[in-house]
């Protein structure tokens, strides 16, 4: 009998690390999860909680274990500041794989005030780097697979499909001819949190380069839903579901509002386009990428994680056109674009066989009755957005086409 591969899901408590766990548990892999559970303690902070209700990580695990059989460990390690317990975690497992979640994802949360910041700065940059310097510690041949964000490229109206990660540019050389060149796709994050995806990417360029580690970066764009085909099985194996003002997702966002009769919140005209993937998908994406890994020496593998673009008063109109809820336009509490396009290519997955759920597929309507029937736990205080990326100066805040520097 052959051993299962070993793989470690950092943040695997998480909205996209507990359905992922548990879908690679269920395709044979030795899982094991590695999280601080500080999300938890930030709904504790922030005085929210998920709209279903997540059962505690062991009560999940016995779940696991009662549907499946199948066993998956858990690890309760800050990655960011307890470097030593990671490396000697490593040092036992000697993973094939790691897929890294751990981070502090929300933008709103990233700009709230100065002691966010700085924590999302220095809980996402010295997870990343205390990994990658620990898989080159304990000399291992781990394939990384990093959850980064579309919003690393910034949402300038462009004329043309975003590639994957990539640009090749000429530089003119001193004898009049061109020298050709991969860069980095330029960034231009629109929060603390985006910045700090952004530089995450130069630290998986160095160590690709130095160490020859090898990774890959999902450039992910929004995710939708809340279940899975694995977190379906048992009510204490469900996912979480975040509404509130700065966990709560656009799409996910208007379903709740919907669910309860709140105007859906509409920032600004509602202009912004972005990229979005179901949850589901964003499982099957990462068991591709954990697949097909970059050969050791070769450049940083980057995938846009992506199914479709949409626009979000677009978004708002499909939901009030099935469940009849009013839409409402805000003062936009960021500063982005008021209207912009957005095309990106997702060409690498569905080279591996990726067949992108769409909006159009119906599958809405699940995400709709989960809301349907936790509405009773959705505490309608915490919808309003309460991070404001400027401190107010009295003058309308947005970036348009001429602004300066968008
Ligand atoms: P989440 O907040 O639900 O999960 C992140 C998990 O990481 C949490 O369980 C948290 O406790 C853990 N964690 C954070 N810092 C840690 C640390 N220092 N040590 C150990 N564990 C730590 O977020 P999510 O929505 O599941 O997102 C996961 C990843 O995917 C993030 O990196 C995010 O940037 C990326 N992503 C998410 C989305 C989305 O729409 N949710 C879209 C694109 C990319
Ligand atoms: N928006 C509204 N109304 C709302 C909430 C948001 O109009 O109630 C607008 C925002 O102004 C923004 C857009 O919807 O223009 C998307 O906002 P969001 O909160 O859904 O997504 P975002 O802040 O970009 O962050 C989320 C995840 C993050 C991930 C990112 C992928 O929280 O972890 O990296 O999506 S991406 O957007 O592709 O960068």
């Amino acid at each position: 009998m052959t051993a299962r591969p070993s793989i470690f899901v950092l943040g695997g408590d998480g909205f996209c690390g507990w359905p992922t766990a548990l879908h690679l548990s269920n395709q044979g892999y030795n899982v094991t999860i590695v999280d601080n559970l500080s999300r938890r303690r930030i709904d504790v902070e922030l005085g929210t909680q998920s709209l279903t209700p997540i059962a505690d990580m062991q009560t999940r695990l016995r779940a696991w274990k009662d549907v499946t059989g199948k066993v998956i460990q858990f690890e309760n390690i800050d990655i960011a500041n307890d470097h030593e317990a990671l490396l000697t975690l490593l040092m036992q497992y000697k993973p094939e794989s790691i897929v890294h979640f751990a981070e502090q994802r929300a933008a709103p949360y990233s700009m709230k005030g100065p002691s966010q910041k700085r924590y999302t700065v220095d809980n996402n940059i010295q997870a990343t780097h205390n990994l990658l310097v620990a898989v080159v510690e304990a000399g291992l041949e781990t394939h990384i697979v990093h959850l980064g964000t579309m919003g690393v490229y910034g949402y300038d109206t462009a004329e043309a499909s975003l590639p994957e990660g990539y640009l090749t540019i000429g530089i003119p050389t001193d004898d009049g001819g061109m020298h050709k060149r991969d860069i980095l796709y330029p960034t231009s994050p629109g929060s603390v949190y985006h910045l700090t995806k952004s530089m995450d990417q130069l630290l998986f360029q160095f160590y690709a380069k130095n160490d020859r580690l090898r990774i890959t970066d999902l450039h992910q764009g929004i995710v939708w839903g809340t279940q899975t085909s694995e977190t379906r099985l048992d009510e204490r194996l469900i996912n979480r579901f975040d509404y509130d003002g700065d966990y709560g997702t656009v799409l996910n966002r208007f379903l709740v509002q919907a669910a309860i009769g709140y105007p859906l919140s509409v920032y600004g005209t509602g202009g912004q386009t972005r990229a979005f993937i179901h949850i589901e998908d964003t499982v099957h994406c990462v068991e591709l990428a954990v697949k097909h890994p970059p050969a050791a020496g070769a450049r940083v593998q980057i995938r846009n994680q992506i199914a479709e673009c949409h626009r979000v008063r677009d978004l708002a109109e499909i939901v009030g056109e099935i469940t009849g809820a009013e839409i409402a336009q805000l003062e936009n509490p960021r500063l982005e674009m008021a209207e912009n396009e957005l095309r990106a290519s997702n060409e690498s997955f569905v080279e591996l066989g990726f067949e992108p759920i769409l909006l159009k597929d119906g599958i809405l309507n699940e995400t709709i009755e989960i809301c349907q029937a936790y509405r009773h736990r959705c505490d309608i205080n915490t919808i309003p957005s309460t991070s404001e990326w400027v401190t107010r100066r009295g003058d309308a805040l947005q970036l348009t086409e001429d602004s300066p520097v968008r």
